[in-house]
């Protein structure tokens, strides 16, 4: 039996719903950070001493960080595992990129258009981030011009942790100009199901600064 903990407007907990349903395993979710709390409490430190969401349970399993919850869940269904180690290897190189080079610009944008009061907002920083979004964006097409998915042929974990950003990307205009196979792979995405129901999302209820951090 799974458990998730973490509000669905999450990303990151959006990232791993998306999984989940791809993968077909049902899951019960808590609803936690943000608006409904529960991070701060004693019993959610103990599971996760970060106080961040999503952390997933799975029987005497607790675990948190959701690119570690997403191989997990790979793992365990034996699916999104590429065959050969090169072909692992790589899967992992994109995921790492995606949580390194894609994810912090895109976070510090969505605080800066969403999460952030007009008069804390900074031009300077959303600029700088935009630079940096760009760049990894035209990286990844660059990689999607050659293959399908960004680590092989079919829909991979480097696929879901980059794509659950994009609803938020394009939401925003942040998506770059000329770049077909980016805009493609996109398009692919946003027709699975799990997309349309953990990742395209409203996300109005995070305009307001609230008293925690996060996207
Ligand atoms: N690296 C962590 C980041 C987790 C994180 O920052 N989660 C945010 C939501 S996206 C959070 O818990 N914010 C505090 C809150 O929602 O109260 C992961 O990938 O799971």
């Amino acid at each position: 039996m799974l458990t998730l903990w973490g509000r669905a407007s999450s990303v990151n907990v959006q990232k791993v719903l998306w999984a989940l349903d791809e993968l077909d395993l049902p899951c019960t979710r808590i609803d936690a950070g943000g608006r409904y709390g529960v991070v701060d409490s004693d019993a959610f430190a103990v599971m996760n001493p970060t106080r961040r969401v999503p952390v997933l349970q799975d029987g005497d399993l607790t675990l948190w960080e959701s690119e570690a919850i997403l191989r997990y869940l790979s793992a365990r269904e034996w699916r999104f595992v590429p065959q050969t180690l090169p072909a692992r290897a790589q899967a992992d190189q994109w995921l790492a990129f995606g949580a390194t080079a894609v994810q912090p610009p895109f976070l510090t944008l969505f605080w800066q258009h969403v999460r952030l009061a007009p008069g804390r907002r900074d031009a300077g920083v959303a600029a700088a981030a935009r630079r940096d979004l760009t760049a990894a964006l035209r990286v990844l097409d660059g990689q999607l011009a050659r293959q399908d998915y960004l680590a092989g042929p079919t829909l991979g974990l480097p696929d879901i942790a980059v794509g659950a950003l994009l609803h938020r990307i394009a939401a925003l205009d942040l998506m770059p100009d000329d770049c077909p196979a980016l805009d493609r792979w996109a398009a692919a995405l946003s027709e699975r199901p799990g997309w349309q129901r953990h990742v395209a999302t409203s996300f109005e209820e995070l305009r307001a600064p609230t008293h925690s951090e996060g996207a």
